[in-house]
């Protein structure tokens, strides 16, 4: 009989959170007694350390207004998430794998300036400033519905400009048959990416079908300002009818490809999270069920809509 030893990116999700949190203290603990005050002193730069909450490390974002019209053709029959719900419950690995610490350790994190690079299989390849990118965009307000693969679920108003802009703009070559996407590499201002058990910059891809439809957005604020840090500033992507870890944050490149690229969490465990990821309430993730959801917040428990409730803008691209 074979015995399998799950490897430690094989435990799910959901069940990463202890342990990782017990590691993530004890050598917090370790740190305390080598570096004693000094340690201290550092901490009390951060918000959190001072005993504020999300609500303060929020207003530096809330102050940064984003003015965009808000396109009514997207209507999401439920309530919004509360914003500080949805800012301190974040999955963002680069961080830690702690959902509801995010945000108290994404202080050290730059997000400006910010470059990002679109090339590849393109006509017009660029690198440029996101706030110069920005100009060129129309930016608007849409509320979606989000799900995430571990079966929590919200509702929120995003901002951000259809991907389908930026394709335009560059141009891709009839080769070019994918997007490859890339978060961040960068240790001193993402602990996680210090340890060396996660393959990282954060890689995510699409199709070009799919990042020229309709729903699929690239954005840069919600709540009706720009992004706070743990939500992926300064720029993410949002593919609202696939589950949550194929909406990459934090993007520093868009490369278009002829090969269908892999993805970080397809590499980590194959069987478990596939390149599609389509939400899918009678497929079940080989551990749990995906036929509820339960939204953050209230806690009310719903049930799952195929392709996450935009089925009519999607199915065509999966008919065979
Ligand atoms: N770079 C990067 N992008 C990421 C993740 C991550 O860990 N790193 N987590 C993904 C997952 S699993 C989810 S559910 C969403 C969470 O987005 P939110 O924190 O804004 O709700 O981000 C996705 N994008
Ligand atoms: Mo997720």
């Amino acid at each position: 009989m074979l015995i399998k030893i799950p490897k430690g990116w094989e435990i799910p999700e959901n069940q990463v959170t202890p342990e990782s949190d017990y590691v993530s203290r004890r050598k917090f603990i370790q740190n305390m007694g080598l570096a004693g005050a000094g340690a201290l002193t550092l901490m009390n730069g951060c918000a959190w350390a001072k005993g504020k909450g999300v609500e303060e490390q929020l207003k530096d974002s809330q102050a940064q207004k984003i003015d965009a019209p808000h396109n009514e053709n997207f209507v999401v029959n439920a309530e919004l998430t509360d914003e500080v719900v949805a800012a301190s419950y974040n999955n963002f690995y680069e961080f830690t794998t702690t959902k509801d610490r995010v945000w108290k350790l994404v202080d050290k994190f730059q997000t400006r300036p910010w470059e990002i690079e679109v090339g590849g299989l393109v006509e017009n390849p660029m690198t440029v400033d996101l706030s110069d990118l920005v100009k060129k965009m129309s930016l608007e307000e849409r509320i979606y519905r989000f799900r995430c693969v571990e079966a929590w679920a919200m509702v929120v108003p995003w901002i951000g400009f259809p991907m389908k802009e930026l394709v335009n703009l560059v141009q891709p070559k009839s080769s070019a048959k994918y997007v490859k996407m890339l978060t961040f590499l960068r240790p001193n201002e993402a602990p996680q990416q210090k340890q060396g058990r996660l393959p990282w910059p954060y890689f995510e891809g699409l199709t070009i079908e799919e990042a020229m439809n309709d729903l699929t957005l690239l954005v840069t604020g919600i709540y009706g300002h720009v992004l706070p840090k743990q939500h992926g500033a300064p720029i993410r992507l949002v593919v609202p009818w696939k589950y949550g870890f194929k909406s990459i944050k934090s993007i520093v490149s868009i490369e278009f490809t002829s090969r269908k690229p892999r993805t970080f969490w397809n590499t980590l465990a194959p069987r478990e999270y596939d390149f599609w990821a389509n939400v899918n309430p009678t497929v079940p993730h080989p551990r749990w069920s995906q036929a509820m959801e339960r939204m953050i917040g209230t806690g009310e428990r719903r049930s799952t809509d195929m392709f996450n409730g935009y089925q009519s803008y999607v199915t065509h691209l999966y008919k065979t």
